[in-house]
């Protein structure tokens, strides 16, 4: 069966994480992704992190599924002759080099434009243009300058960044976003074009209702869901929301039976108004459907924090996934505070290709997120990540070098 993105070749000359998340799921859609590595070192992240000695660290071999690893000094004459080849022959040309490293290697827009007009150079940097666009960017600086550290955690706590790398894997989605678009807009236009995903601006597209918020704060001095309402004050910026809900549906998180000892035995609860008679009857607290203290979305927020810690007594009596249960049977939005081992151990996760055991040929199993993105027509199969220039000699052959010109390119370094 042919994958939504067969025939178009990538070349993928990112590192890290926020270039290869994006390079990782153009590949899982299908494309060819060619990784271009520093011979001997490759991508950093190789040697980071590492739990087996001397063996790919799976903060690589997570990131570099199903892709094609060439080593390239591009730095050399050589190398760099071989990756105009490249150039020449792909669609894309994805990276996330610091701030003026792509010129230095003497690869400006305008030269790649010469060399192929319909190569789309798609590429991350930690800002954009202004005062910040020559600065080195890294995840948790991401979080910082977007907005969301000063809006996670809690009123009376420091800014806290999310686990969750909205910086770097929320900037290759968006990247990725704006390839496929680049790559529609030349099968009219017939020219390739720049796409820039500045991680600040990713960050900040994804805390978009924050903006929401700090127009509504200057408007009104007050945010009736957040728990500063209705007896704290408000600063002029949006406040640390804690477990708030970030809709119009109030939220929190509860203790569950078990939170003693278990630190994740916890729910998210929403009292959603649309289902308030039936919060009401769960929790054995039938007169507030009728008491106008509580009967309206309006009369509760008043009262949340009371509200959130008579449910709590309820959720308490429960394990996460009995209260799971029951809820569900009333249509009460919920969810489980799940841990990384109950989400490695999920069969429904296993069963629908998100969570994906691999084989790799120095570390052995390993568990991985596969694609989260299901197309029927374009199934995916999440292949390991390739070993440090282990196409070399099958990319540099298909691209036209021979053996000869292999051991010439090997003696002088630049492979
Ligand atoms: N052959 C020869 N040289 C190569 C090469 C190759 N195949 N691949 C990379 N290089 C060189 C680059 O040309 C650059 O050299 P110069 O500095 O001499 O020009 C050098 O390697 C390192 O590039 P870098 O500055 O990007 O790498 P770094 O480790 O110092 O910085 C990072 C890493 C992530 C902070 C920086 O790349 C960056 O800010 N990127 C943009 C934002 C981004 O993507 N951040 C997310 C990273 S994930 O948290």
């Amino acid at each position: 069966m042919s994958k939504a993105l067969s025939g178009v070749r990538i070349l993928d000359f990112t590192h890290v994480q926020s270039g290869p998340t994006c390079t990782q799921l153009l590949a899982w859609l299908g494309a060819d992704v060619i990784k271009v590595e520093r011979p001997g070192e490759g991508d950093a992240t190789r040697g980071q992190l590492r739990d087996i000695p001397g063996v790919d660290s799976l903060y690589f071999t997570m990131l570099n599924h199903n892709k094609r690893s060439v080593t390239l000094n591009t730095k050399k004459p050589k190398g760099k002759q071989v990756l105009e080849t490249l150039i020449k022959q792909c669609d894309v040309l994805v990276e996330n080099f610091a701030p003026g490293a792509m010129e230095r290697m003497g690869l400006s827009w305008e030269h790649i434009n010469k060399l192929n007009p319909r190569m789309i150079v798609a590429s991350v940097k930690g800002f954009g243009p202004g005062r910040y666009e020559d600065c080195k960017v890294y995840e948790n600086v991401a979080q910082c300058a977007g907005g969301a550290a000063s809006t996670t955690g809690f009123e009376d706590g420091p800014p806290v960044v999310t686990g969750a790398q909205i910086g770097d894997s929320g900037t290759g989605l968006h990247l990725a976003l704006g390839i496929l678009a680049a790559l529609y807009q030349r099968t009219h236009s017939g020219r390739g074009q720049k796409v820039l995903a500045p991680m600040q601006d990713a960050v900040l597209n994804l805390c978009r209702v924050k903006l929401r918020d700090q127009q509504r704060l200057e408007r009104t001095g007050s945010l009736h869901e957040y728990p500063q309402y209705p007896d704290g004050k408000f600063g002029e910026a949006v406040p640390r929301a804690g477990n708030a809900s970030g809709g119009g549906q109030p939220g929190w998180i509860l203790r569950c039976k078990g939170w003693e000892t278990d630190p994740n035995a916890y729910i998210y609860f929403i009292t959603q108004a649309a289902v308030w008679p039936s919060v009401c009857k769960v929790i054995g607290e039938e007169g507030w459907i009728t008491d106008e203290a509580y009967a309206t979305p309006q009369a509760r927020l008043l009262h949340l924090k009371p509200i959130f810690a008579r449910i709590e007594q309820w959720t308490m009596t429960k394990t996460k996934f009995e209260a799971m249960e029951i809820l569900n049977e009333y249509d009460i939005p919920c969810g489980p505070i799940l841990s990384m081992k109950e989400i490695a151990e999920d069969p429904w996760l296993r069963k629908s290709g998100t969570v994906v055991e691999v084989e790799h040929p120095t570390r052995g199993k390993h568990l991985t997120v596969g694609n989260p993105i299901k197309l029927s027509d374009s199934p995916t199969e999440v292949l390991r990540a390739p070993l440090l220039g282990e196409h070399t000699e099958e990319v540099l052959m298909e691209l036209g070098y021979d053996a000869h010109d292999l051991e010439v390119l090997r003696a002088d370094g630049a492979i």
